[in-house]
């Protein structure tokens, strides 16, 4: 988690490397960078009516209301209320914001430690017993991208008395219409077979715009979201993922093999197309994972080499794979989300995360569903030199960052050049 946090705090900069000289002019890459143009002039945000907002989400939700709304100061998290007491005991100016977050740090670790049931503390949303069985709503970031968007609300149940606990995802994300109110008054359980937690029905009225978060609006205070558990929990092709896992994911709740390559929908790091292998592949792997990358002896994020005549063996671990950052990123585990028409990098083989890769078409489907906000990340088609057929250009980007590389095709693979970066 070291890495978000970081960037979470440092101040927002935007650098650009001095360009070496590229050499490369790219006609194929102007035409694409217009018709992206293009397409963003014609694109405007429209937030949703007041009233489609409280229309239920999903058909295994309900909407029902209390009579008497939670008040801020009744649900603030306690971590808020501790660090808002020590900083009065302690006589720290309200201003000493560097005081604070180191407090708030060291509390929150302290906190973080505690486990109530199988999820840390600071992630519960509410927590409930009934009988034998044990329900706790929580946060969860699995498909919901951590700094730019609410967490994904997920469900932890029991039927043996906390012993054993299985995890379902809700198909909801904080903020995107429903944000759930922690610490709010009615009970969890609504009955055996559904839970309810009280929240704000609230619309997006402005879209993110890096470094802003999207801006919503409450639309309704005094909500109380009901949700059947036979549905969240419901697996129809016994694959491992819950059909509203499928759903978000883009993947067939009926087949257990959505994309017909021997490996199970859960399993798969690559789930929606078959991967394969190819020079080209290879080179995305590297660029991606670090795959079979060598530096040329210098810094290992600058000039790089894959070479294709002496692979790695299969548990060697590349210069780039034993990156810290590389690994923090890897830690974090989370499901990512890849748009691209080019048949190569359809087919790559993830091995530490898995990413759901979709079409430009599949994509824009994908986006009026309401589903989760995966963490995207953007890699540009390989655009040809248009003097030298054997150089390309490449595009990448995720949330924070992003670069420009030349790639060279040589006697034994790749060599791949940054030419320019940026962090935010
Ligand atoms: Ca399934
Ligand atoms: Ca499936
Ligand atoms: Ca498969």
């Amino acid at each position: 988690m070291k890495t978000p946090l970081i960037l979470l705090f440092t101040l927002i900069v935007c650098f650009t490397k001095a360009q070496k000289n590229e050499g490369c002019k790219s006609s194929q890459k102007t035409k694409y960078e217009d018709s992206l143009r293009d397409k963003w002039k014609t694109y405007s945000f429209k937030p949703i009516s007041k009233e489609d907002a409280l229309k239920p989400l999903f058909g295994y939700i309900e909407i029902d209301y209390v009579n008497k709304p939670a008040k801020f100061e009744d649900i603030v998290d306690s971590l808020h209320i501790q660090v808002k007491q020590i900083l009065a005991e302690k006589k720290v100016d309200e201003n000493d914001f560097e005081k604070e977050l180191m407090i708030r740090d060291s509390l929150g670790k302290i906190e973080a430690a505690k486990i109530i049931g199988n999820i840390s503390k600071p992630f519960v949303i509410k927590s409930e017993k009934r009988a034998n069985k044990w329900a706790i709503l929580f946060e969860d970031f699995k498909y919901d991208e951590m700094l730019a968007f609410g967490s994904g609300y997920w469900l932890s149940l029991s039927e043996d008395d906390g012993k054993s606990w299985k995890k379902y995802y809700t198909g909801l994300t904080g903020g995107k219409n429903y944000y759930f109110k922690k610490n709010s008054n009615p009970s969890l359980w609504r009955d055996d077979n559904h839970i309810q937690i009280e929240a704000d029905i609230v619309r997006m009225t402005e879209e993110r715009a890096h470094p802003m978060p999207p801006q919503y609006e409450t639309v309704k205070d005094n909500a109380l979201i009901v949700l059947n558990i036979a549905d969240i929990s419901k697996d129809s092709d016994g694959d491992g993922l819950t059909d509203i896992e499928e759903k978000n994911l883009f993947l067939n709740p009926f087949s257990k093999d959505t994309d017909g390559d021997g490996i199970v929908d859960s399993e798969d790091m690559n789930p929606r197309f078959a991967s394969t292998s190819n020079d080209f592949i290879k080179l995305y792997e590297g660029i991606m994972f670090g795959e079979n990358v060598q530096s040329d002896g210098k810094h290992p994020y600058e000039d790089r080499t894959i070479d294709l005549t002496n692979p790695l063996k299969k548990d060697e671990k590349s210069e780039l794979q034993q990156d810290e950052l590389l690994e923090d990123f890897h830690f974090l585990n989370t499901t990512k989300l890849l748009v691209t028409s080019d048949p190569n990098l359809q087919r790559i083989n993830p091995k530490h995360y898995k990413i759901i890769i979709l079409t430009p078409k599949e994509f824009e489907e994908y986006q009026n569903l309401h589903h989760s906000e995966l963490e995207k990340l953007n890699y540009s088609p390989l655009f040809k030199c248009d003097k030298d057929s054997n150089s390309f250009l490449l595009d990448s980007s995720a949330s924070y960052s992003g670069q420009t590389y030349k790639i060279q095709r040589t006697k034994i693979g790749w060599k791949i050049i940054t030419i320019s970066s940026w962090i935010s």
